[in-house]
């Protein structure tokens, strides 16, 4: 049961929103932006672009107005790889300068800027130089775009994080500039080194971050599909331990202690994908921990044991509902989906907050969690109770948390306005500013605060003490 264990949340907690760059900026064939992946992705029928996006590149200022007076403590957000490196490794001036100007901007209103380095934004010149993530030579860009970021930037930001969801990533071959059709094996092992390579990574940044800019603090962001058993059957328990350690584990494993998780590896063993390994590289791990884990939260899976005996290779999905000999994940009737049927379970939240706590003793960062609704402006207001509902009770867990003794050290709604989702373009909106405009016509642009707007503004003012 969950009880009032704390009053208030502590007086330096960063309440927050979130957005990335691609989803919101828009501009962009402007200031000499490049190409990302996604750019070159074929257009749904029905659904938008990210060209023109919530056009935040012409209206951050009074977007920023509008976090002001939202009360955020910390706005989350990502810099365009592009923007500011258009083939992915020469740097383009009007990309800082743009930059510059909306970090300043953050700063002036009293926000902590939480700026992530990578968020699905890669350039197509580094896919097409040599094949991207999947080889070594993207570590070193990675390096050196994070090395422009913290010289150009690390005098006003404290909080940085690497790679977002790279267990994501994985999941969606053209997130990484890689063709669908490719072969399940084929693209299972080109996965389990493109995992390998972005974990290398991230411990280089962490390495530099933590050389250049010793104020700083430095993680990853992972994306927990927390699981929970389908039964109290032993083996369904065991299913769910192993669907934590594949979806989720795998990746914390390599960041935080430089090693691979035993069933991962097996994994990768049965399935002839282990991929290219050097010594030194699990030593620098070892060596680079993160200072905190950034994570994005949104629903978790029940999980039972599979009844199937083969080997899988790659289902290209963001939700792998099956792995065969393994986990297969079921309907749980005491929980209720979204729209589009994401599991809403707060408590997968406070699971998975404490379960990394438990592992690596790290704080926690909420780098995202929010609810994907159809809303309907109606009188020039947006009703969002559901979004309202929605965030009130994972807030609660955290508070809940933090009241047990777990540093939860901030939590970043997503998103602080209305975007473009990943799939389904302006269908589905997260904001706690409703931006006028939809799939197919960019109407005015306008930015009308809902409902979850003003009852945030008093969750931060009064520092969630009715929660
Ligand atoms: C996360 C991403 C975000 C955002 C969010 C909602 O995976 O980090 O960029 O898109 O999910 O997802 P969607 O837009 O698909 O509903």
């Amino acid at each position: 049961m969950y009880h009032k264990r704390i009053k208030q949340f502590p007086e330096d907690f960063l309440f927050g929103a979130a957005t990335s760059a691609f989803q919101v900026e828009g501009a962009a064939d402007i200031d000499g932006r490049g190409v990302a992946v996604h750019d070159l992705q074929p257009k749904k029928e029905g659904i938008t672009d990210f060209s023109v996006a919530s056009d935040h590149y012409h209206h951050y200022k009074e977007d920023i107005a509008l976090m002001k007076e939202l009360g955020l403590k910390a706005y989350r957000l990502s810099l365009s790889w592009v923007r500011i490196m258009p083939d992915g490794k020469n740097v383009n001036p009007k990309g800082i300068e743009f930059y510059d100007r909306l970090l300043q901007e953050v700063v002036d209103n009293d926000m902590e800027p939480i700026v992530t380095i990578y968020h699905f934004e890669y350039p197509q010149a580094l896919v097409d130089a040599y094949g991207g993530w999947s080889s070594r030579e993207a570590i070193e860009d990675f390096e050196k775009f994070a090395a422009v970021l913290f010289e150009n930037f690390g005098d006003r930001v404290n909080y940085w994080l690497t790679i977002n969801e790279q267990d994501h990533l994985l999941k969606i071959p053209s997130r990484l500039g890689f063709p669908e059709e490719i072969d399940g094996k084929e693209y299972l092992k080109l996965a389990e080194q493109v995992n390998y390579n972005m974990c290398v990574a991230t411990a280089r940044v962490i390495k530099l971050c933590h050389e250049v800019l010793p104020h700083a603090q430095i993680g990853p962001v992972i994306n927990p599909m927390y699981g929970i058993p389908n039964s109290n059957k032993p083996e369904d328990v065991i299913a769910t331990m192993e669907f934590n350690e594949l979806s989720t584990f795998y990746i914390t494993e390599l960041h935080c202690r430089g090693r691979f998780s035993p069933i991962h590896w097996k994994y990768m063993e049965d399935r002839d994908v282990v991929p290219e390994i050097f010594e030194e590289d699990l030593e620098l791990m070892k060596a680079n921990k993160p200072d905190f884990l950034g994570m994005n939260y949104y629903l978790n899976q029940t999980v039972a044991a599979s009844q199937q005996d083969a080997i899988a290779y790659h289902e290209k999905s963001v939700f792998i509902v099956e792995e065969p000999g393994v986990y297969t994940v079921t309907d749980n009737p005491n929980i209720v989906q979204t729209d589009w049927g994401w599991n809403i379970c707060p408590e997968g939240m406070k699971l998975a907050i404490m379960d990394f706590y438990n592992r690596y003793q790290l704080p926690v960062l909420i780098t995202e969690n929010g609810l994907g609704a159809h809303d309907e402006l109606k009188d020039e207001q947006v009703e969002d109770d559901y979004r309202i509902e929605y965030i009130h009770n994972h807030l609660a867990q955290i508070k809940d948390c933090i009241g047990l003794g777990y540093p939860v050290i901030g939590y970043c709604a997503w998103s602080f306005i209305d975007l473009v989702s990943g799939r389904e373009g302006m269908d589905k909106r997260y904001g706690f500013i409703y931006v006028n405009r939809d799939n197919d016509d960019l109407k005015d642009m306008r930015r009308i605060k809902k409902k979850s707007f003003y009852w945030y503004q008093t969750i931060i003012e009064e520092r969630g003490e009715s929660l």
